[in-house]
């Protein structure tokens, strides 16, 4: 089988590193854009002209006339979410004509988000500062074998039976534990089950419509939502989200296996953000923290919560492309570090005196982990908007070449601004 027609996305950081704009700018010459994991706590900003897209749920690709989006079966779907985004997308002339929704994708139901930002409440001080949207519960929901499926919405009874269920065991622990009302069958089914109508046309078995496009010879394209730092495997646990968002969660999200998977791309910021709680070596505290902040806009899409941002960590980076495998990275918001005097990577951690490049098994059982840092001279000139790569000043191509060497992967591609064509392809 030729190279290339296959390709996943996979954020290489914390999530946030540009992966929407990313995601449409390739997916133009993609066939089909799936998602495979995650659920509305993702947030993917896009612009096209002057118009700003915020999409949480269906594949950013949806934007491209033609392009057929699915969301998978690894994704949670709060249904009422979902319909919200397909009618924004409608009111503002985009089709869903070549939209589909996997039929065993599991459901964020109401108390899922109850249980989420109850949880959140009674942890405290020890809180993951998760997204509030239910993400947790829901796959909790679906490991334990009491969770509700998009196909379950068709059949009342089934429905039902399988919801009456599923609050017995959590009205147990919204009443008893945290002293809640309870909730009913009847407000549940009468917020879900009316939206069956509108969401009918879109849900199939998507595993053969993948398996159809690939023999088709279309090509596919695997979005992934948040990033590798957060993925409940490889991430910084416990403060990750509940799923796999590195390449390893497609074959399960999708049903679309391994060995027909091409190439994987990492996308990374020039810098490194994180929202919510957790370890974070290479974090700013003060001005410079601040000032990244505001140069790169660093508030989430999904809750407006203000990113935490510091220096780039090339370790962190290169454990993503371990475990994910990546072929290429895309580096993102290079412009957001013009101006800076000096700017620092980190290339190795001090862990109790010790120097490695290893990111650690668990950062939270090192004491003490030190950022290492090359510092580096900056560039004074505003690189937004560039295209080629020949426009770059000699101190930005130094920082890139600092990357693909600690990485030991190349750059394809460098993003220079959040409009689409604000990219430099690197040859
Ligand atoms: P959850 O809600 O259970 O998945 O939260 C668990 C952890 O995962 C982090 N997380 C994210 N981090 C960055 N971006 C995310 N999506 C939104 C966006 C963020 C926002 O794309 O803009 O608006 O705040 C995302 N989703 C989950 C979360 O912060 C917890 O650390
Ligand atoms: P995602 O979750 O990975 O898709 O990222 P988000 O959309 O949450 O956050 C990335 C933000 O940076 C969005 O507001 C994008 O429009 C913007 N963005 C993406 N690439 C660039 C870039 O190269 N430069 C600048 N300045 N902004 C970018
Ligand atoms: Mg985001």
């Amino acid at each position: 089988m030729p190279r290339g027609l296959n390709k996943v996305l996979v954020g290489a950081q914390w999530g946030d590193e540009g992966k929407g704009k990313i995601t449409d700018m390739l997916a133009r010459e993609a066939d089909v854009v799936v998602r495979y994991g995650g659920g509305n706590n993702a947030g993917h900003t896009v612009v096209v002209k002057d118009d700003k897209f915020e999409l949480h749920l269906i594949p950013s690709g949806i934007l491209q006339k033609n392009t057929i989006c699915m969301i998978g079966n690894g994704v949670v779907v709060d249904l009422k979410v979902l319909v919200e985004e397909m009618e924004m997308l409608e009111d503002r002339g985009i089709s869903l004509e070549n939209f589909y929704l996997s039929k065993t994708a599991h459901l964020v139901l109401p108390y899922h988000r109850i249980l989420d930002n109850l949880e959140e409440k009674r942890k405290a001080d020890d809180k993951i500062g998760t997204t509030g949207r239910g993400i947790g519960p829901a796959y909790t929901d679906k490991v334990a074998r009491r969770g509700l499926r998009v196909l379950d919405i068709f059949n009342e009874s089934r429905f039902t039976e399988k919801l009456k269920k599923a609050l017995e065991y959590h009205n147990a622990i919204l009443h008893g534990v945290y002293g809640e009302d309870k909730i009913s069958v009847d407000e549940i089914k009468a917020e879900i089950l009316p939206l069956a109508d509108k969401l009918a046309p879109y849900v199939t078995n998507t595993p053969y419509l993948l398996e159809k496009y690939r023999q088709d010879r279309k090509k596919i394209f695997f979005e992934g939502a948040q990033g590798s730092l957060l993925d409940i495997d490889f991430g910084t646990y416990p403060f990750v989200t509940s799923s796999n968002p590195g390449s390893g969660g497609v074959t399960s999200g999708t049903g679309f296996g391994p060995k027909y998977i091409d190439s994987v791309i990492g996308v990374a910021k020039a810098y490194l953000t994180r929202v919510g709680e957790g370890p974070f070596p290479t974090e700013l505290h003060g001005s410079t923290g601040d000032l990244l902040r505001d140069k790169g806009r660093e508030f989430g899409v999904t809750t407006g919560r203000p990113r935490r941002c510091g220096w780039l960590d090339l370790p962190a980076l290169r454990y993503a492309s371990i475990v994910n495998g990546f072929t290429e990275l895309v580096l993102t918001k290079l412009d957001v570090l013009s101006g800076f005097d000096k700017l620092k990577v980190c290339t190795a951690y001090k862990i109790n005196g010790e120097k490695t490049k290893n990111f650690p098994a668990d950062l939270l059982d090192c004491d003490n982990v030190e950022p290492v840092y090359e510092t580096l001279p900056g560039w004074n000139v505003d690189i937004s908007g560039m295209r080629d790569i020949i426009e770059l000043p000699e101190n930005a191509r130094c920082y890139l070449d600092i990357i693909e060497n600690e990485v030991d992967l190349p750059i394809s591609y460098i993003s220079t601004g959040p409009e689409r064509r604000e990219c430099i392809r690197k040859p």
